[in-house]
């Protein structure tokens, strides 16, 4: 855990958070600021900064993927889809450095995206 780091605390539940999915590794919450009409985060419970800190050998990308069919479908966008977004340092904007995937559904997304 980095102490300075929000979705750590958020994760050791030092912060309350409505989890959507939870695991021995990885937590979905709603997004603070959301999106689309369903915008939820996906993290790793274990810190990592974002996609450039993981191993080809590490699970953590399984892990959080493998749990997007379960969330999507909870949350009624298995039909119509969804997009998954990882905003990966500056130019992606990224505001958070800890890992997390962005589940946003409930709309029509354009593409490109801004
Ligand atoms: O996205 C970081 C996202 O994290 C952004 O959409 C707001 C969200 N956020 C920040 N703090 C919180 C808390 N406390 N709860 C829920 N959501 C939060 P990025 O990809 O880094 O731009």
């Amino acid at each position: 855990m980095q102490t300075d780091c929000i979705f750590c605390k958020l994760a050791a539940k030092e912060i309350p958070v409505q989890a959507i999915y939870e695991d021995e590794h990885v937590i979905a919450f709603p997004d603070i600021n959301p999106a689309a009409p369903t915008h939820v985060l996906i993290i790793p419970k274990q810190h990592v900064a974002n996609l450039l800190e993981v191993s080809p050998e590490s699970p953590l990308m399984a892990q959080l993927m493998g749990v997007i069919p379960r969330i999507a479908a909870q949350l009624g966008l298995a039909e119509e889809g969804f997009r998954v977004v990882i905003n990966t340092k500056e130019h992606a904007g990224q505001t958070v450095h800890h890992l997390h995937l962005h589940l946003l559904g409930g709309r029509i997304m354009t593409w490109p995206p801004g």
